[in-house]
């Protein structure tokens, strides 16, 4: 519970690791395994023989998920107390970060082998990730309630500094989407000390079922751009952003509007801030491509050693998610890793990230009118 103290001290960042199981080809291939998970201690250990000598590091974080967690596991386990805190009026952010290829996507999105296996009960694949139950939960619990609400909805995507409106309905086309990228969708300042994002689409939505097939609509969009503009999606951010408005009255007959929002993020992969830019020849791309990642690690970095100067401005990303970063949001971060000996040089690179990452201290409070 939040107390008194938080609003004074701060509470801090909260991170999560999860290990991803072996791929089947690095069972094919005996990969052998470097990272060990001890949920219990909340601890992930490292080990590497070089020349004979053996290196272990330990890492502990805030909750580890080893290779055999579920999705519902993390879920129930790491989510639906934030969900519940934003069904309280806080605002609430979680990001993924990690390696291409450790379960970024599949941790926030999830995978359904078929598209729209969401019964009319409800019931969500057992591959769904983060978004869907995140929705799932926050329907659920609205329906339960006696409350006037309002919820909704938007989805973009970040690549090399330009926003694109995952839900927007317009035709998709080779010519409609470049069309599309020449006028970007601008961030303004929203007079309150945040951005928003001109012409993003809000969509107003009524149950879990409508945001399932927004999502749909958005997942298509999304892999049609990456084919026909050449994008690779390990270099895109994606925000997803749910907020909801409930009417309550207070015991006194007065009215009261609590409003919270969830922004769920799927980083670009960590890969990126630390090969490309120099090594790649398009400079122009390649610099504009880890702007907004490098910037996030300068933003932790200035925040973490309490620099006087933090950079949010210097990038799309951190503007949007400013409030996420020592400000009044609560955050979660959950870091991804693989546990193959192939990827060991990026898991640490992971893991440090991520344990620093522990020290951002935010200050959460309730929005409420
Ligand atoms: P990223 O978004 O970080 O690039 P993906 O989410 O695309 O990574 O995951 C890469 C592959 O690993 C996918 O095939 C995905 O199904 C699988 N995967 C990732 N995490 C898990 C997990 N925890 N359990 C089972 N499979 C996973
Ligand atoms: N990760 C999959 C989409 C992809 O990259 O295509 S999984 C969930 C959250 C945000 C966007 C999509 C989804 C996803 C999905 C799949 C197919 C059609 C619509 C949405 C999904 C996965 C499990 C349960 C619900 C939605």
């Amino acid at each position: 519970m939040s107390g008194r103290h938080d609003k004074e001290r701060g509470v801090n960042v909260q991170v999560l690791l999860r290990c991803r199981p072996f791929s089947e080809e690095e069972l094919r291939n005996h990969a052998p395994e470097v990272l060990k998970c001890n949920e219990y201690q909340r601890e992930v250990a490292v080990s590497q023989n070089i020349a004979g000598k053996q290196f272990d590091r330990v890492f502990t974080f805030d909750k580890v998920f080893g290779p055999s967690a579920l999705q519902k596991d993390l879920y129930k386990q790491a989510v639906v107390p934030i969900v519940n805190e934003v069904l309280e009026g806080f605002n609430c952010t979680i990001f993924a970060y990690g390696q291409t290829g450790t379960g970024k996507t599949y941790t926030m999105e999830g995978e359904c082998k078929r598209a729209k296996q969401t019964g009319p009960t409800g019931e969500l694949p057992a591959g769904a990730g983060v978004i869907p139950r995140a929705v799932q939960q926050i329907f659920d619990t609205l329906e339960c309630q006696n409350a006037e609400y309002s919820v909704k909805v938007t989805f973009l995507e970040l690549y090399n500094e330009e926003i694109t409106d995952l839900l927007a309905p317009e035709e998709i086309s080779k010519v409609a989407l470049e069309e599309k990228q020449k006028k970007q969708l601008p961030l303004m300042e929203d007079g309150k000390g945040g951005v928003l994002v001109r012409g993003l689409e809000e969509e107003i939505v009524t149950s879990a079922g409508e945001i399932f097939s927004l999502l749909e609509r958005g997942s298509a969009k999304r892999r049609t751009a990456e084919t026909l503009l050449n994008k690779q999606s390990s270099r895109s951010h994606s925000l997803f952003t749910i907020t909801i408005h409930i009417k309550e009255a207070t015991p006194e007959g007065e009215e009261l509007i609590k409003c919270g929002k969830l922004n769920l993020v799927d980083l670009a992969g960590s890969e990126n801030i630390s090969r490309s830019g120099a090594r790649d020849g398009r400079a122009r791309e390649a610099g504009e491509i880890n702007k907004s990642l490098l910037t996030l690690g300068r933003v932790i970095t200035a925040l973490v050693e309490h620099l006087g100067h933090v950079p949010y401005r210097d990038s799309k990303l951190t503007r949007l998610l400013r409030d996420s970063l020592g400000g009044r949001t609560k955050t979660c971060i959950i870091a991804t890793v693989s546990p193959a000996v192939h990827c060991l040089e990026e898991t640490l690179s992971t893991l440090d990230y991520a344990h620093r990452a522990k020290n951002i201290k935010n200050k959460p409070e309730v929005n409420q009118k």
